[in-house]
């Protein structure tokens, strides 16, 4: 089956934008792109004290089943050099599953929707763009209602 995919995607170490760039030609190997946001420049979320990331979000149709497409992920995040510290601190890349078509997901390493993206402006700004009318699974409001219920702050700007 066919499955529709969102994810984030988010650099704040080296050359952000290549790889960004690098990240999305690799996706495509796990699936077809269909769209793809503009880059954001965004304020760090939760450990304030790092650089400011560049963010955008894609939309992929893809025949993998969730853990695999994680599993995609996660060795393109190994490959790009990403070093997992077991923290939030800098990162040259970082994809997230943030919705699997409709499906509500909880298992060992795996949560879908993504457990942060309904509070993140970096996430719901570039899913705005591309998905505004998508509604999240759980919380039944589409991209756009969530974005406009955010709280002011967190510094989102959009790169021409
Ligand atoms: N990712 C995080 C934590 N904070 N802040 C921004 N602006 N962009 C991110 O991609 C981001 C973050 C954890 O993955
Ligand atoms: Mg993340
Ligand atoms: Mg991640």
């Amino acid at each position: 089956m066919h499955k529709k995919v969102y994810l984030s995607l988010g650099s704040n170490l080296g050359e952000r934008a290549a790889n960004l760039q690098t990240a999305i030609a690799e996706v495509k190997n796990l699936g077809e792109m269909l769209q793809v946001s503009s880059f954001y420049e965004t304020e760090p979320v939760g450990i304030m004290a790092q650089p400011w990331f560049l963010n955008c979000a894609v939309e992929l149709e893809t025949v993998k089943m969730p853990k695999q497409l994680l599993a995609g992920i996660l060795r393109l995040e190994q490959e790009m050099g990403r070093q997992r510290r077991g923290d939030k601190g800098p990162r040259v890349i970082d994809l997230d599953i943030l919705l699997f078509g409709n499906s509500i997901i909880d298992t060992g390493g795996l949560s879908v929707p993504h457990p942060a993206m309904h509070e993140r402006r970096f996430v719901l700004e570039p899913m705005t763009e591309i998905a505004a009318e998508v509604r999240h699974p759980v919380l039944k409001r589409t991209m756009r209602e969530l974005r406009d219920a955010l709280p002011p702050g967190q510094t989102v700007r959009r790169l021409p």
